[in-house]
């Protein structure tokens, strides 16, 4: 049998030879994307395993096919860990990711044409809160709320102002370019002021919420969903919490007329209603990334995250760079290069420094003059650096190395000075370093 995997594994060269080309890519690199992680060694055997071969519609106990009991065992796992991390009544590991978990979630909480109200996509939001192009947007009434252009953080008074205006069903906090902690005690205000639904989507700092650096949105709001690849440092996918203090049953009836509780609606909305069979190789790393979050070691690690991003952000700011509401609370940040470089975009911006191994992405920064193509912003973020094991020490020299590049983002030796010093650096860490 060994032989055989051999024998199929020497055949097929273009693919690992890319895999080894990407992995030369990753080590050799500063990876400063915020919603990009490094995953230890088990969590990548827990993926590249033989549940991949196996069907497990369903959930565990009530599948749609035989010789489920292992795999029912490993979702179980999963489950009991996630619960565990994050303090939950009920959780769902199924969703493939962040977007599908919040699929479910508008499917077991509303009816095509309803309202919802979520962060503008070019204020920090993400694409399924309500961008016209994803299927919240398309299927949905999509209101939105931004951040405040004075200080950079949300504008909790437009959020009640619109919520009460147009007493939206659900409202979702989270986003994919925001550095502060959010208000949920007013969210959920506002929200039971009106009957709506609240919903976390805690994608970016799940790591820093597990490991108690930022607050638990489950404390608040109704449902939180997350993925598992960003903070968390897991495999990429998705997953849905119930908190405590969840009103069950949800009054929302069945076309019987039976009231279902929310758990049931999420269940049955991730499956049979959105995804067919679930990953359940996927979710086996998922319980081996939420197993390792629950140590003590990982705490240590999200605060070295959150020290980096600090560091980093208050470096940026030292060489006159803006910061998005002048710092961070998180892992993140989004420069507005406006006001340091006011002719570079962030296009520009982001290839020059991808030329110099230094991996970031374009965003468009809140107000933002330029169209999502051009943008006048990056967003960065420590999650994957400090995987690598760097420290606060490091973080001004990465700025430096950054300003370096910015300044001639047209100058090829510019860039190769630049490229050789990062590559002479990173070279000496391994990827997962933990
Ligand atoms: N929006 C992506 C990001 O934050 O990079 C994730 O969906």
């Amino acid at each position: 049998m060994q032989a055989q995997t051999i024998i199929v594994m020497l055949k097929e060269n273009e693919i690992f030879d890319l895999i080894r080309r990407e992995r030369e890519r990753q080590v050799k690199g500063i990876e400063l994307i915020a919603s990009e992680n490094f995953v230890s060694e088990q969590v990548l055997q827990a993926m590249g395993s033989v549940l991949t071969n196996k069907y497990a519609e369903g959930y565990p106990g009530k599948r749609y096919y035989g010789g489920c009991e292992v795999v029912d065992l490993v979702e179980d796992v999963a489950r009991e860990r996630l619960k565990k991390l994050y303090n939950a009544e009920w959780v769902n590991v199924q969703p493939h990711s962040g977007a599908q978990a919040n699929m479910a979630v508008f499917m077991a909480c509303l009816q095509a044409g309803d309202k919802f109200l979520g962060l503008n996509l070019s204020h920090g939001g993400h694409l399924s809160h309500g961008s016209p192009v994803n299927f919240s947007g398309l299927m949905f009434h999509a209101l939105e709320y931004n951040v405040r252009e004075d200080t950079g953080r949300v504008d909790y008074d437009q959020l009640e102002q619109v919520a009460r205006a147009e007493r939206p069903k659900l409202i979702i906090a989270g986003a994919s370019a925001y550095s502060r902690e959010w208000d949920y005690a007013r969210i959920r205000r506002v929200a039971d002021e009106i009957g709506a639904i609240f919903m976390v989507d805690m994608a970016h700092p799940a790591g820093l919420i597990a490991a108690g650096l930022l607050e638990n949105p489950l404390k608040h709001a109704h449902i939180v969903t997350s993925t598992t690849h960003k903070t968390l440092r897991g495999p990429r996918g998705g997953v849905i919490l119930l908190g405590k203090d969840f009103p069950n049953p949800w009054g929302k009836t069945t076309p019987k007329g039976e009231v279902k509780m929310m758990s049931a609606l999420l269940d049955s909305a991730v499956f049979p209603g959105t995804q067919g069979g679930p990953l359940e190789h996927v979710i086996a790393a998922k319980a081996v990334a939420f197993g390792e979050a629950l140590t003590a070691g990982f705490k240590d690690y999200q605060h070295q995250v959150q020290r980096n991003a600090a560091v980093m952000a208050q470096a940026f700011m030292d060489k006159g760079y803006k910061i998005i509401s002048g710092g961070t609370d998180n892992h993140s940040m989004l420069v507005d290069l406006r006001t340091k470089y006011p002719d570079l975009t962030g296009k520009v911006a982001e290839k020059a420094l991808v030329a110099a191994d230094i991996t970031t992405n374009k965003n468009m920064v809140p107000f933002d003059s330029r169209s999502a193509f051009q943008t006048s912003g990056l967003r960065f973020g420590t999650p994957a650096i400090t995987t690598r094991g760097l420290k606060e020490d490091k973080m001004p020299w990465i700025v430096e190395l950054i300003d370096e590049v910015l300044q001639n983002p047209e100058s090829e030796t510019n860039i190769n000075k630049v490229r050789a010093e990062v590559n002479r650096e990173m070279l000496q860490h391994e990827l997962f370093a933990w």
